[in-house]
């Protein structure tokens, strides 16, 4: 197939496009180099250099013999989202590009309102492009399990059956997200069903837990094609920055009670489910939804398995709870439903006591780079 995937310079954006390619697909990426600019801005550094995009390409290409076509712009311009599709009429469109950190979004109006116009105006061209340029094209959009929020009551895979006075109908599950990066989310669902309604376009959504980790089958080779790896409070995910924050010597930062609950996936999971869900596109006039995580953890737990293997290296790793600078439940009921991609084929890859110990040895190997002002700085969202 030829799939594009949008936002090909980010942390799951690169490591999919190779594993893409790795699996016979002929791939092209679009990024305007967004995370960096805003990490720059913010004063942030990711744990090791990435090269660009272009270099990155170069290097896959002498390593694997693959193509990676690269185009860097801004995909909130029609002009530039016309020439991509013009030029890579694509079968599938992998969405990635969006602004990705829930801190980020509730750091202050300008980091809301660029949260908000990126996220629905790349949403909104993407569908428009796939109308006039390729309308038999799946789009596989990432969303996020945050768009649930944490109900009390168990989480289906996107759909719920209603049985309200007697009549039954079929409805998105209810929404409540925590953050505005998590509501962008959910507005992109809104904008791709109701396309879906009207031009009876194909989508996957992909209802996606916090990722972790760096390895992937395709970039064992060179460390320069490793993926954008943040461990900052606005752009790290919570098991990325424990693994950093161990070896940094700073007791890991377990927000509030620390009973928040999520659903987590290793990164070569997020390649497979991508992949699967491409390769097995959705029906015309269908928005179908996956739940992306493998297993469920509550931060308590995290801090505990990496304070563990931790010991086992003899590393002496220690926990703090801190105020939680989050507005979220800290104690909740958690059962999400997530059968959709095992049913198409995925194997899961789980958070092993090995898994953390082989992301903390590399880590050690950054050490020296590990600055500590950006672990916390308690960005308060309410
Ligand atoms: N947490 C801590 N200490 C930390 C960092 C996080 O206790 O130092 C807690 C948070 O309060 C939260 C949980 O860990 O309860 C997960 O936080 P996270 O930063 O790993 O994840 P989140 O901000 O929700 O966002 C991440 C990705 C986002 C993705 C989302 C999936 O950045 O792109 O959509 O995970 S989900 O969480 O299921 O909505």
């Amino acid at each position: 197939m030829r799939i594009l995937v949008l936002g090909g310079d980010g942390y799951l954006g690169w490591p999919t496009a190779m594993h893409l390619t790795a699996n016979g697909h002929e791939v092209a990426v679009a990024d305007n180099y967004l995370r960096r600019q805003i990490c720059r801005e913010e004063n942030v550094d990711p744990l090791f250099e990435t090269p660009n995009l272009n270099r990155r390409s170069e290097l896959w290409k002498k390593f694997s013999g693959f193509d990676i076509r690269v185009f860097i712009g801004d995909l909130t311009q029609w002009d530039f989202v016309e020439e991509i599709f013009k030029k890579f009429t694509p079968d599938c469109i992998v969405h990635y590009a969006e602004q990705p950190a829930a801190p980020y979004s509730m750091l202050n109006r300008r980091a809301a309102t660029l949260t908000l116009q990126n996220n629905l105006m790349v949403t909104a061209n993407v569908i428009f492009a796939v109308r006039e340029f390729c309308p038999d094209a799946h789009i596989v959009k990432l969303g996020t399990m945050g768009e649930y929020g944490t109900p009390n009551i168990d989480i289906e895979e996107g759909w719920i059956d209603i049985n309200h006075k007697g009549k039954k109908d079929t409805f998105l599950f209810p929404r409540q997200a925590g953050s505005l990066y998590h509501t962008t989310k959910i507005m992109d669902t809104d904008l791709l069903w109701f396309y879906v309604r009207m031009w009876n376009i194909r989508v996957t959504d992909l209802m996606q837990g916090p990722v972790y980790g760096l390895f992937t089958n395709e970039n064992e080779s060179d460390t320069r094609l490793l993926p954008f790896f943040n461990y900052d409070e606005l752009f790290g995910t919570v098991i990325n920055r424990f693994v950093v924050q161990a070896v940094a010597g700073f007791p890991l930062t377990v927000f509030g009670k620390g009973g928040q609950t999520r659903g987590y996936l290793n990164i070569k999971d997020t390649l497979n489910c991508v992949r699967l869900s491409a390769e097995n596109p959705a029906e015309q006039g269908e928005l179908r939804i996956f739940n992306q995580l493998t297993e469920t953890f509550s931060v308590n737990e995290l801090a505990l398995r990496i304070q563990h293997v931790g010991d086992q290296m003899g590393i002496k790793v220690g926990i703090q709870s801190l105020e939680n600078p989050r507005k979220e439940a800290e104690n909740h009921y958690y059962n999400p439903k997530h059968t959709g991609l095992l049913e198409l084929g995925l194997e899961p890859n789980y958070l092993t006591d090995d898994v953390l110990a082989r992301l903390m040895e590399f880590v050690i190997k950054y050490k020296s780079k590990i600055n500590q002002d950006q672990i916390y700085r308690n960005i308060k969202w309410g």
